[in-house]
């Protein structure tokens, strides 16, 4: 038990994934021997990322691409993920923050549409979005979240990088679940949406390519405050085995048994902890 006699606070985003990968940290965690208190479930990314960063939280799967121009403040994405997790990792050290080794799994912003709708525009990249915006004004409508109309790796950068100009009165804002069933109906001809969610694939969404390469790698790792990490360095070969695991395929299938099945994100975790074999 490598980390008996530690009580550790594990943090998270509100959306699915974060949840479900909120709870596989905390069960590692308790399956090492740690008392966990979750915190997990906090709206919005800044403030998951500030808990760890003050210590009020000891530790949350963050993304790379999220940190790399969201919190560190790069325009450029790095197009290797491997460098991408390097370049986070060695820049966050000075805020207090320690990157363990990142996983496969990479959940990406995307744009997608209805099956209709795809027939109906024929849009396959974004580049294509952007010229349906131009020729036929009022068509390219889009679902978006509050935070992606408002991050640097989102809405504003996005347009600018393909020369789209989606005018703000066809752009509507809605809570994240609310998105992909608003695509699917065609009240927004496209919903932004994470790669890695369930719904585009039982909702059968058809997904726009980032021909431009606009969207950063955003690849899940443990983020961990350093004085924790310092007290308890057992944390990082409870997680690597855990992270290792974690692709795109394994999100989907997770996401979508508590987005499309309904089960709890507490559940989802732990069973395939025990499927695992990283718990009994
Ligand atoms: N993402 C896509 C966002 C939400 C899903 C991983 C880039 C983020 O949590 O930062």
């Amino acid at each position: 038990e490598p980390l008996k006699g530690a009580h550790l606070t594990v943090t998270s985003k509100s959306f699915t994934e974060q949840l479900i990968l909120g709870a596989i940290m905390g069960i590692a965690f308790e399956a090492a021997g740690a008392e966990v208190i979750d915190r997990t479930g906090i709206q919005g990314s800044i403030g998951s990322r500030e808990a760890v960063r003050k210590g009020d939280a000891d530790a949350g799967y963050e993304y790379t691409g999220t940190a790399w121009i969201t919190y560190l403040g790069n325009s450029k994405p790095i197009p290797d993920p491997r460098e991408q997790w390097e370049a986070v990792r060695k820049d966050d050290a000075r805020n207090g923050v320690t990157w363990l080794q990142p996983a496969e799994l990479n959940n990406t912003y995307a744009l997608a549409m209805n099956q209709e709708n795809a027939k109906k525009y024929g849009t396959k990249t974004l580049s294509d979005v952007a010229k349906l915006a131009k020729s036929d004004p009022g068509a390219a409508s889009l679902c978006v979240e509050v935070e992606f109309a408002n991050r640097a790796d989102g809405l504003p950068g996005m347009q600018r990088a393909y020369g789209m100009n989606v005018p703000a009165r066809d752009i509507t804002q809605m809570d994240t679940g609310i998105i992909y069933t608003q695509a699917a109906k065609g009240s927004c001809t496209y919903g932004e949406v994470y790669t890695t969610d369930g719904r585009i694939n039982s909702m059968n969404l058809a997904v726009m390519d980032d021909d431009k390469k606009f969207f950063p790698n955003y690849n899940a790792a443990p983020m961990i405050n350093t004085k924790t990490l310092k007290e308890w360095p057992a944390i990082a070969g409870v997680l690597d085995p855990v992270t290792a695991r974690l692709d795109n395929a394994v999100a989907r299938k997770l996401n979508a048994k508590v987005d499309v099945d309904g089960e709890d994100p507490h559940q989802v975790a732990r069973d395939w902890m025990v499927e695992e074999g990283f718990v009994e």
